[in-house]
């Protein structure tokens, strides 16, 4: 079964119906020793699928390399990827364990030395892993581009370490059990809560010192006034949450922990706003065997053309045929750097060779293309930089127009604005221009590795009323995700 990252963020976020008196309870943490036992229990059974899968690995080179010198018109077996083998050869060994039936009741084969089997013997035995080891269906990215060398970026060591800990422990309070939790999704979280390290630990320990005291006076709400917009988190935002927190303090006197986790269900309520009062669709996957054509927009350095290849990378491993047209055909360097990225995740790039050619006829070309081959996801890659952002507006308003005329209503267009969260404020004043211009469907935060605040997340939310997409936390292909609010605010806040 492939991952799918994308339905994965809608289900994470999937609110539950609560009532008025339950909202305000804080959501479930598990005490220390639990949430240890349980980031042990998933380590091991991480650590137990790796080796499971190395072994699995080995074997399956070994019969490989066997029946090339046993049979020599027999050819080695094709791994369509290290993970996909590691992956599924894992699956198989962790099936068979997790059901010890299966093994009292087959017979166990005989096993005869290697010298005493015939090429039938040999060639069966290679059949047998072909069919159980190897990924039945094809990988996507194999069909959409058959000469091309894809990036897989192998799984970092397993370490049981605080980010370890903290990220299953993030999963686990989101209903996931031990044997849900994926190294991929661990990785992720750490790195989540890496890029907001410094935020973090800036916000935690001094909000807990201002917030356990009752309601707020004057001066823990400059204390906190000043924390949050510190933060990124903008005048608006930062307004709204010492309201709600007054309010509450007013009420009870709650102690630090519940106070700071009564906040992040007020951070998770403002980060959720578009979806509940908003109009947005919390839901954003690209349909399955239909065409979905997603648009990025955004000022010059943002990060549009990185986040492309990395959506692609996110989108083929979730099992989409996807496709990029190159339309910024303002600047010379572009077209190759979205090729870069074609290649290294493996997906083909439309694009026009002049020089200074028409945008829109890139696009008009990539969607017949895609049309015709069946593509379920094309990205289009705009510029940044224009003579003047009159033209820019008018470009990307020229696009739409192609992009309207040339497809029918069932094919889902979104156009996603790519916002470098280092700007803090002044990013926003640029994304309130295309936000205007366009019909934005959602922000993509890239750059939260780096100095960003992150606190940025709320202000793009409550200034520009749009949801938070995506966020890209670093350069690499695999430094990309769907947004989870919960996710996002325990990285932000969580001790
Ligand atoms: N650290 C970090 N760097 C990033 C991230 N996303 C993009 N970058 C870097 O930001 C720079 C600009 O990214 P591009 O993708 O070229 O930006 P763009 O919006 O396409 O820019 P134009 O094509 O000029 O409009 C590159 O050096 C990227 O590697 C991220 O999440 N973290
Ligand atoms: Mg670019």
């Amino acid at each position: 079964m492939t991952f799918n990252w994308f339905d994965r963020a809608a289900q994470a976020e999937e609110p539950a119906i609560l009532s008025p008196e339950e909202k305000t309870i804080p959501a479930a943490t598990p005490a220390p020793e639990e949430a240890l036992t349980f980031a042990k229990a998933a380590y091991e059974r991480l650590k137990q699928k790796q080796q499971a899968a190395a072994a699995a690995k080995l074997a399956l080179e070994s019969v490989a390399e066997e029946a090339v010198s046993d049979a020599g018109d027999v050819k080695p077996v094709e791994l369509e990827s290290p993970i996909a083998a590691i992956e599924s050869a894992s699956e198989l060994i962790s099936e068979s364990v997790s059901d010890p039936e299966i093994i009292t009741e087959t017979e166990a084969p005989e096993i005869r030395p290697l010298w005493m089997q015939t090429q039938a013997e040999t060639e069966a035995r290679l059949e047998e892993f072909r069919s159980t080891a190897i990924v039945a269906e094809p990988e996507p990215i194999i069909a959409t581009t058959a000469t091309k060398t894809v990036e897989y970026v192998l799984p970092p060591d397993l370490i049981l370490d605080d980010g370890f800990s903290w990220s299953a422990e993030v999963l686990a309070s989101q209903g996931r059990r031990v044997e849900d939790i994926s190294l991929e999704e661990i990785t992720w979280l750490k790195r989540l809560r890496q890029g907001l390290d410094k935020t973090r630990r800036n916000l935690v320990n001094q909000l807990k010192a201002i917030v356990g005291q009752g309601p707020l006076n004057e001066d823990a709400v400059e204390e906190i006034e000043s924390l949050l917009l510190q933060a990124d988190v903008g005048v608006a935002a930062t307004d709204k949450i010492i309201a709600g927190l007054q309010a509450k303090l007013r009420q009870e006197v709650l102690p630090p922990d519940q106070a700071i986790s009564f906040l992040k269900q007020l951070l998770r309520d403002m980060l959720d706003a578009p979806y509940t009062t908003g109009g947005y669709k919390r839901a954003f996957s690209p349909e399955k065997d239909k065409l979905n054509i997603w648009m990025m927009t955004g000022v010059n350095g943002a990060g549009k053309t990185t986040t492309i290849g990395k959506i692609t990378h996110v989108a083929s491993k979730s099992g989409y045929k996807c496709l990029i047209a190159a339309a910024d055909t303002f600047r010379a360097a572009a077209v190759e750097q979205v090729k870069v990225w074609g290649e290294r995740s493996g997906v083909d790039v439309i694009s026009n060779p002049g020089q200074n050619t028409d945008p829109a006829a890139v696009v008009f070309d990539a969607i017949s293309a895609a049309q015709s081959r069946g593509t379920e996801l094309l990205l289009i890659d705009t510029a940044g930089r224009l003579q003047n952002k009159k033209n820019l507006m008018d470009e990307l308003a020229k696009v739409r127009r192609i992009i309207d005329k040339k497809v029918g209503d069932d094919v889902r267009i979104e156009t996603l604005l790519v916002l470098d969260s280092t700007l803090g404020q002044n990013g926003l004043q640029q994304a309130k221009v295309f936000s205007e211009a366009a019909q934005i469907s959602g922000v993509v935060l890239t750059k939260l590795d780096g100095t960003a605040k992150g606190g940025i997340a709320l202000a793009v939310v409550e200034q520009l009323g749009l949801p938070i997409r995506f966020i890209g936390a670093g350069e690499g292909i695999e430094d990309l995700r769907p947004f989870s609010g919960y996710e996002f605010v325990e990285a932000l806040i969580s001790g």
